[in-house]
This record gives C-alpha cells, structure tokens and sequence, in this order.
C-alpha cells in the first residue's frame, strides 16, 4: 500500500516523500503504519541497494534525509506506544579525537533506519558514557576512534563500559579500526561504514 512512499524514500525525493505522507494521513492512514511499512521500509532497500553496489553513499545520504523529514511530520502523531521500536543508542568520539564526521554520518544513518541516538558530540570520556547509560535506557554505545593515538583510548573504555555496565554492549568504528583490533580490546562489534554501523546495531539489540 506504500510503494509510492517507499520509492520516494529510495529515490531520496524529498518533496514527493512529504507530499505522500500528508496525503496518507489526510487520507486516514495509521501514522504508525506510514512509518513501519512506508518510510522504514524504503530504508530497508536502500541498505540492501547500497551493500549491492546499486546505490552511491551521498544517495543513501539524500534517503536517509528524506525519510527523516516525513518521520518528523508523523512521529508527533502518535503515542508512543505505537511507535515501532526506537532503541536509543549512545554515540560519540573518544576522548581526545576531535574527528567527528565520520560519527555524524553513522549517526544520521542509525537515525534514518529507526533508532533513536543520543550523541555526546566529540572528545568524550568514558564517565560521560557511564553517566548517559545511567540516565537513558540503553543497551548500545557505539564509540568513534579516528587516530592510532586515540584508538588505544577504546580499550579501557570498552572495559569500563561492561565491568560497570553489565548487558551494554560497544560498537566501535573508525578507519584506523579493524576487526581484528575490536575483537583484542573486547569490543561486541566493529562496523567499517555506517551502513555496516546499520546491520550492526540491529544485530546486537536483536531488532
Ligand atoms: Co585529522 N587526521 N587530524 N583532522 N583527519 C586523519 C584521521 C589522518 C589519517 C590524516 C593523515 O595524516 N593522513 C591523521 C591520523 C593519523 C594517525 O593517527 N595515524 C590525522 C591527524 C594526524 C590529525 C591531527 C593530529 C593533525 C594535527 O593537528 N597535527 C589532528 C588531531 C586532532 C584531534 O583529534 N585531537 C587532526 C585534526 C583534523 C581536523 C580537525 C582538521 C579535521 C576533523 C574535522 C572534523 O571531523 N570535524 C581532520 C580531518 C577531516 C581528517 C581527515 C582528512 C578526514 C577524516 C574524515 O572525516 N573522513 C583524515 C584523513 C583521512 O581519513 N583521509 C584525518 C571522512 C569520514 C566519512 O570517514 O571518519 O573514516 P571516517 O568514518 C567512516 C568510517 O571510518 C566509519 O564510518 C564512517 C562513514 O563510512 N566510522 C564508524 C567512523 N566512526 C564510526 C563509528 C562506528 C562505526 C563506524 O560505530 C560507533
């Protein structure tokens, strides 16, 4: 029933996908059902366009955009317990680095499939993680690291994070990172993109 809605997302048409999600709510639609059926799952394709070589990352960027545009129409529509589950993720850059692009894009992607993110922003020290699970209901904290400097930060952070945090589980990334590196400093995942970043957190809360 959302096709055209879908195929607005995938196209990244901005303008189209705002048109289609006012004309299904004035046309009565579940608002909850716009953004499961409609926006999330355009996104779902894009991400499996993008993992074919079908799509380039600045399309799945104009995607993700589009879609939160209309999330941003609809979202106030409904009550929360209708909304399809958003699982809030912490994100941030290691303290230290100052690099946060990279950290930016993996947010805007998570946000664009769903989840909802919590950024510490930059230079971020791991009390201000503790602090931040303490105050949200989280169950992921995904840390940036941009310099072999930094990136030694991660292990004692990794660390931290599960001794005082028990079930939550570390996402890192950045492109001094590898798998190998993430599996040495206990970390539950190491993501090379964001569209990795994606397929990550879904795995590691189970959606
Ligand atoms: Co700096 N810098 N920088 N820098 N910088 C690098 C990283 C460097 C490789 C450049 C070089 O020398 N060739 C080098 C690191 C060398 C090393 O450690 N071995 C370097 C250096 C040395 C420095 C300074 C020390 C320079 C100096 O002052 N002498 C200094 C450090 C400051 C600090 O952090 N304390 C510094 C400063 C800066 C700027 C402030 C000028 C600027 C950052 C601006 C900003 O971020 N707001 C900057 C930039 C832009 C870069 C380069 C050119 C670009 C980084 C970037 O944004 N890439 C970079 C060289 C390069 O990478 N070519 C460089 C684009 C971005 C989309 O990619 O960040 O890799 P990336 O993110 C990817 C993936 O890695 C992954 O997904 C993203 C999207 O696909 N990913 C995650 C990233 N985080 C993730 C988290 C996840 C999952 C996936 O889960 C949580």
């Amino acid at each position: 029933m959302f096709e055209e809605l879908q195929k607005s997302v995938i196209e990244g048409d901005q303008e189209n996908c705002i048109r289609l999600t006012k004309k299904y709510l004035d046309e009565g639609s579940n608002p909850a059902d716009i953004i499961k059926e409609g926006l999330l799952s355009g996104m779902n394709e894009v991400g499996k366009r993008f993992r074919a070589y079908e799509m380039y990352l600045p399309e799945v960027i104009m995607s993700s955009d589009t879609m939160k545009k209309s999330m941003d129409i609809v979202k106030p529509l409904i009550a929360e317990s209708d909304l399809p589950s958003m699982d809030k993720i912490i994100i941030g850059t290691i303290q230290g680095d100052l690099h946060d692009i990279g950290k930016n894009l993996v947010s805007m992607m998570l946000e664009g499939s769903g989840f909802e993110i919590i950024d510490l922003g930059i230079d971020v020290p791991v009390d201000k993680i503790l602090d931040s699970i303490e105050k949200n209901d989280v169950k992921l904290v995904g840390i940036s690291a941009l310099l072999t400097t930094t990136m030694m930060a991660l292990e004692p952070a990794v660390k931290a994070i599960h001794d005082s945090k028990p079930g939550v589980k570390v996402m890192v990334g950045g492109s001094p990172l590898t798998q190998d590196f993430a599996d040495k400093i206990g970390a539950d995942g190491f993501a090379p993109d964001a569209l990795r970043a994606i397929e990550l957190s879904k795995k590691l809360l189970g959606v």
